[in-house]
């Protein structure tokens, strides 16, 4: 029977250990986890990834294996030198800040494009191991970007899909990379290559036409032995998931007993994973610039902030810590009451009922990233207002803005401009925000992960089909 085996860095279950040592397992966060967390369990799939922790035993990665396997995933484990180098060197202090366009974060180190190299290496040990001729490889993201050349390698007739969830940039930033050949090669051992926007379609075709001289034809880039299928599949989420869980008992409880505690305020949401890419600190002043602006606010908005903890091993992101905190402090001492904060920050994660119900009590959402391949955060806030009340400020330069062109658009450089924005999102006539809403959810609702899933696929099987018949040309 043919299966879908996906692979990713991170495995949608990570493990770590509680104060006493023991081993525990929980749901990891992230766009890609929750996003494929209800296709990976379908029929006899497996998900290969890295379960997230350092394991020092033998024992403890066979206790960890049996678990997983259980639950259709393959750990591959990396050494504590391989998450250092692979993980938070090339794949975070190299690719990540690059495909972002903070090209100054940005460190080239041989030591770490080796780790890459072998890393990806292990990957393809560990994929090669339990494909099948008649199963299907779909790879995901920057982390494994070497995987399908490899697999094409050893696996000539295989079916390799890949996506990249994060923005690709344009060929200034790419070229800077000294191993821009071998990256654009690796992608290029899939069948068929998805970016989440036609905008990361055309620079990826820029820079396979401008660096290895190959030429496109009807979206197919011709390697010389192979054709190559490039499209864009803007990423959904599972919208019923979000309206089931927005409509449960325990998210309508957690709603109501937020909203006494903040006893009428109105509600401006953000929530992100610690990241400079994501425009917190920038947030942070567009809300004191709002302040300021309009004194008639003060005692009627909070700013709910949700960070969630991530790469804190990375210097970069301690440094953001370490801002956000100060602004935080600042702007809260200059303006706090005895009843009122006007931020409330939390920097921990927590369940997805309590995530739910923070997006139904939200009277904005505040999506800001600098540079975001998609955000579902926003499209989690609109399939959870039920009552379809709320209005989403999103950055133009999130992939999420092609599609919700019913959101309220924002340039997060300008903070006059988001200041002004925030504003007019809290004004918002309910009947605007009624219709604003209907339009963005008739779009998340019928672009869902269902849908990215099996348009994907079939794009997939259409691109092998064409190959053969290349082939035979
Ligand atoms: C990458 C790309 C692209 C957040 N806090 C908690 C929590 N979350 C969940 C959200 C959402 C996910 O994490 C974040 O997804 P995003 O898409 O916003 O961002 P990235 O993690 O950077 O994802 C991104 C995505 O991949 C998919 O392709 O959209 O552009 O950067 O689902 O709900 N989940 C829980 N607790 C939290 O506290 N349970």
């Amino acid at each position: 029977m043919s299966r879908t085996l996906i692979v990713s860095n991170r495995l949608p279950t990570k493990v770590s250990r509680s104060s006493e040592g023991e081993l525990q397992f929980s749901p990891s966060e992230g766009g890609l986890a929750t996003g494929l967390g209800s296709i990976y369990r379908r029929g006899e799939n497996v998900w290969v990834g890295w379960p997230g922790q350092y394991l020092d035993s033998p024992e403890d990665e066979q206790r960890v294996t049996e678990q997983l396997t259980a639950d259709h995933m393959q750990p591959v484990f990396l050494t504590e030198q391989e998450i250092k180098d692979f993980y938070e060197g090339f794949s975070n202090e190299t690719l990540w800040p690059t495909f972002h366009y903070f090209a100054q974060f940005a460190q080239f180190e041989p030591h770490t494009w080796e780790a890459y190299e072998a890393v990806n290496r292990k990957f393809c040990d560990a994929v090669a191991a339990l494909a099948g001729p008649e199963d299907t490889i779909w790879v995901h993201d920057y982390q494994l970007l070497l995987l399908p050349g490899m697999l094409r390698e050893r696996l000539p007739e295989a079916t390799i899909g890949f996506f990249l969830h994060i923005p690709f940039p344009s060929y200034e930033l790419f070229r800077a990379l000294p191993w821009r050949e071998q990256l654009l090669r690796g992608m290029l051992g899939a069948d068929l290559i998805g970016f989440h926007t036609y905008g990361y379609v055309r620079h990826f075709l820029s820079a396979t036409e401008r660096l290895l001289n190959l030429s496109r034809r009807d979206g197919l880039v011709e390697t010389g032995t192979r054709a190559v299928l490039v499209d864009a599949f803007p990423m959904g989420i599972d919208y019923d998931k979000y309206a089931e869980v927005a409509a449960s008992e325990e998210a309508r409880r957690l709603e109501h007993e937020y909203r006494e505690a903040l006893q009428g305020q109105r509600v401006v949401l953000s929530i992100d994973r610690l990241d400079y890419t994501k425009g917190i600190a920038q947030r942070l002043r567009a809300f004191e610039l709002l302040l300021t602006r309009h004194p008639e606010l003060h005692n009627h908005v909070t700013l709910l902030m949700l960070v969630v903890p991530s790469r804190d091993q990375v210097a970069q992101y301690q440094a953001l810590k370490e801002e956000i905190d100060e602004l935080v402090g600042r702007i809260n001492g200059q303006y706090r009451t005895i009843s009122w904060s006007p931020i409330q920050y939390f920097y921990r994660s927590y369940p997805v009922e309590e995530l739910s119900a923070l997006y139904r009590l939200a009277d904005v959402a505040l999506v800001t990233p600098m540079r975001d391949g998609m955000n579902l955060v926003a499209k989690e806030f609109v399939a959870s207002k039920l009552d379809q009340h709320g209005v989403l400020v999103l950055s133009e330069r999130a992939g999420a803005a092609r599609e919700l062109s019913d959101a309220l658009i924002i340039n997060p450089t300008d903070t006059s401009q988001v200041a002004d924005t925030l504003f007019e999102a809290l004004m918002m006539p309910e009947e605007e925000q009624q219709q604003r809403m209907q339009g963005l959810q008739a779009i998340v609702q019928r672009y869902n992960i269902h849908a990215w899933v099996e348009l994907f696929m079939d794009r997939l099987a259409y691109s092998k089909i064409k190959q053969g018949a290349l082939s035979t040309d």
